[in-house]
């Protein structure tokens, strides 16, 4: 069975360790639970793709459905097991034959590097037992709510059987830690982050190379979805953005269904999930290929404001700084192209650039594309967290004018910008990820002709 595991089981094991090493800072005996979640129903029997939750996928690389990891650490003792779904060779619906190959619960141990496994339907003894053995139990509740249940259930029967006394006497959420832990890459997963956002700027490109007027913009989506899939990324790390004119001012535009017409611009927010890793990269580019002079103009101030975000990327500095710097930058620009008639520095002042642009500069990527992890310290919520070397973030400033807008000048109405790269922190300051898809007018301009 090909696994297909990005990394070694070894490094799995270490991930696994490392939690539970922080997980006891503060319980020294607790039970782990993490669920892979299911699959789900598209319509009638036909399912989308399956892919693991985050968490569990960073600490298996297994994307098995149905699957629960139990870690466990009594003293200085850890145990690990994972439930998955029995083999089944038969010729009844649901079995191997008509659903594929599963790994089963002989082969995981030693596949995935858990200490033992068992069948998934047993899960209400196994967990019940473990459970048992430790006073906290660490479940993150909220994201799948039948399992907050079963969870429940399994504590209350616990108690029952002990007649009524407390033996889970802490319910602990598992995820701060983790996620904190999940924020920091390591030089290999930065090499894949990399790789990821290598191939989604072919993606980008291609769509520049091949977009003519009087296409849908789905299938401009299929131009660049087709880049992803050639260079080894099996999905897509989000659904497309593909918005051409006056769409691109929805910020969540996912239709995909209009006709795209010379004379608009066209802004494509994708990015290509590579072994687990999401990338998320946005582009803007004129369907006849040349930007008009407004169009030029409003861009321009996008992509300063975007690289003097960039450029406030270090280790050390709060999350928020690139925020600060390219508002700024749009402030100043607002102001010079008379949309907002004040100084930059009263638009600043009085947050009148949020009319244009709604949204933050920047969120953490990586196994999700807003990746877990904080932006305000838990502890005191007005400090935001500092960029620490491994982080990995997107620059992503935007500047969006509604067709309908009556306080812009005409010739800005109906169109939307954003320039969106993938930022890797280093020791000293960044390294873009996303560097090879091209960003200024002059190399946008180039890659939009001849065309394919
Ligand atoms: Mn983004």
């Amino acid at each position: 069975m090909n696994l297909n595991l990005p990394f070694s089981v070894k490094t799995y094991r270490q991930r696994r360790d490392r939690l539970m090493k922080e997980l006891s800072k503060n319980e020294q005996s607790f039970t782990a639970f993490f669920w892979s979640g299911s699959e789900i129903v598209r319509n009638y029997d036909s399912h989308f793709p399956f892919r693991a939750n985050s968490d569990f996928l960073y600490l298996t690389g297994c994307s098995e459905p149905d699957t629960l990891i139990l870690l466990q650490k009594i003293g200085n003792k850890t145990r690990t097991s994972i439930g998955v779904r029995p083999r089944d060779l038969s010729h009844e619906r649901g079995s191997e034959i008509w659903e594929g190959e599963r790994l089963g619960v002989e082969r995981a141990p030693k596949a995935l590097g858990f200490d033992e496994a068992f069948d998934i339907h047993k899960v209400q003894t196994i967990a019940e037992k473990y459970m048992s053995q430790a006073p906290t139990l660490f479940w993150g509740f909220g994201e799948y709510p039948e399992w907050d249940q079963k969870i429940v259930a399994m504590i209350s029967k616990v108690h029952h059987n002990n007649r009524g006394i407390a033996i889970v006497k802490n319910i602990r959420d598992p995820r701060p830690a983790l996620h904190e832990i999940r924020k920091v890459k390591t030089s290999e997963e930065v090499a894949i982050m990399r790789r990821s956002a290598e191939v989604a700027a072919r993606g980008h490109i291609r769509a520049m190379r091949t977009t003519k007027a009087g296409q849908f913009e789905y299938q401009i989506a299929a131009e660049v979805e087709r880049e992803f899939k050639k260079g080894g990324s099996e999905f897509p790390a989000y659904g497309s953005i593909v918005a051409t004119g006056n769409n691109a001012c929805t910020l969540h535009y996912r239709a995909n269904n209009t006709k795209v017409k010379d004379g608009e611009i066209i802004l494509i927010d994708a990015g290509a999930e590579y072994q687990g890793y999401a990338s998320d990269i946005t582009r803007c580019y004129p369907i006849s290929g040349k930007f008009s002079p407004p169009q030029k103009e409003v861009y321009n101030w996008v992509l300063k404001s975007q690289i003097a975000a960039i450029k406030a990327v270090k280790p050390g500095v709060d999350f928020f700084k690139p925020h600060i710097a390219a508002v700024k930058v749009l402030c100043e620009g607002l102001s010079k192209m008379k949309i907002i008639k004040q100084s930059p520095k009263v638009i600043l002042k009085k947050g009148l650039w949020k009319n244009f642009m709604p949204h933050g500069t920047s969120h953490w990527l990586g196994l999700d594309v807003h990746d877990r992890g904080v932006y305000k310290r838990v502890e005191n919520p007005s400090e935001s967290v500092k960029l620490m070397p491994g982080n990995v973030l997107t620059i992503e400033p935007g500047l969006y004018f509604r067709k309908d807008d009556k306080r812009v000048p005409a010739a800005y109405r109906g169109i939307g910008i954003r320039i969106e790269d993938d930022v890797l922190v280093t020791k000293k300051s960044y390294d873009v990820l996303s560097e090879s898809c091209p960003k200024t007018v002059e190399d946008i301009e180039a890659a939009c002709g001849p065309k394919l």
